[in-house]
């Protein structure tokens, strides 16, 4: 049976992004099927074609086996179990409890970020002024990034040396901080160019185009999502 991963447009859906490169990393055949979010019903879970899909009425969204998993961290546990020699948790317990922490974080957290640093990944402008909230968890990102580098540089140039589901949880957040021109940590900036420099992730990126949103000089989705 074939996996189906519903996602939307490559240009503003982080949340696509994750399991999209986690899925792309374990090798597993996968069709994608792209939904367009500018259309009536955003914002509300009530487009069309995404409830037709998905119970949430969000993306992304993963068919496989009459199975139906409707959240990104849900098909990444997913993909991890059924591709094991993927390896997409990092080995050792205490490693791989460390990683499915900070996933965690940012699967429930940074809504500051979400806010005011929407994805939108052709997107370049000078950092706007943000408030402290927004700065702190900006500072947090940083300090988050930096540290794990500093821990595991010698495994390998990825958040945890070698390449895992947290670099492709945090993979949005490090186009943000390209789209806004936020300043980071040697360390943080070198992680961010990995993900750049990543094949996988620079197919994502060839393929994600600006829409309507953008069309009229603003984005439904600024402000609203991550
Ligand atoms: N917690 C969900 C969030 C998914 C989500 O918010 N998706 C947005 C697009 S990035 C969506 O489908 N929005 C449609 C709507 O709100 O109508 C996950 O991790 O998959």
């Amino acid at each position: 049976m074939a996996n189906i991963l519903y996602i939307g447009n490559k240009n503003y859906s982080s949340w696509s992004l994750r399991p999209w490169l986690v899925l792309r990393w374990s090798k597993a055949p996968f069709e994608e099927r792209l939904i367009r979010l500018d259309q009536p019903g955003y914002g509300e879970q009530q487009i069309r074609q995404v409830v037709a899909v998905s119970p949430t009425g969000r993306v992304p969204c993963l068919h496989t086996d009459g199975l139906v998993i409707s959240d990104s961290l849900a098909i990444a546990e997913w993909a991890a179990e059924t591709w094991p020699a993927a390896a997409l948790w990092p080995a050792g317990w205490k490693t791989r409890a460390q990683a499915r922490s900070v996933v965690a974080e940012m699967h429930s957290g940074f809504p500051n970020v979400r806010r005011d640093l929407s994805m939108n990944i052709h997107r370049r402008i000078k950092m706007p002024d943000l408030p402290a909230e927004t700065r702190a968890e900006l500072a947090r990102l940083d300090g988050l990034w930096k540290t794990l580098r500093d821990e595991h540089a010698s495994a390998g140039p990825w958040l945890f040396g070698a390449r895992s589901i947290a670099d492709a949880f945090y993979a949005p957040v490090a186009t943000r901080m390209r789209s806004y021109g936020v300043a980071l940590s040697g360390p943080s900036q070198e992680w961010c160019e990995a993900i750049f420099a990543d094949p996988d992730f620079r197919d994502w990126e060839r393929d994600s185009i600006p829409n309507s949103w953008d069309a009229s000089g603003y984005s439904v989705i600024d402000g609203k999502y991550a």
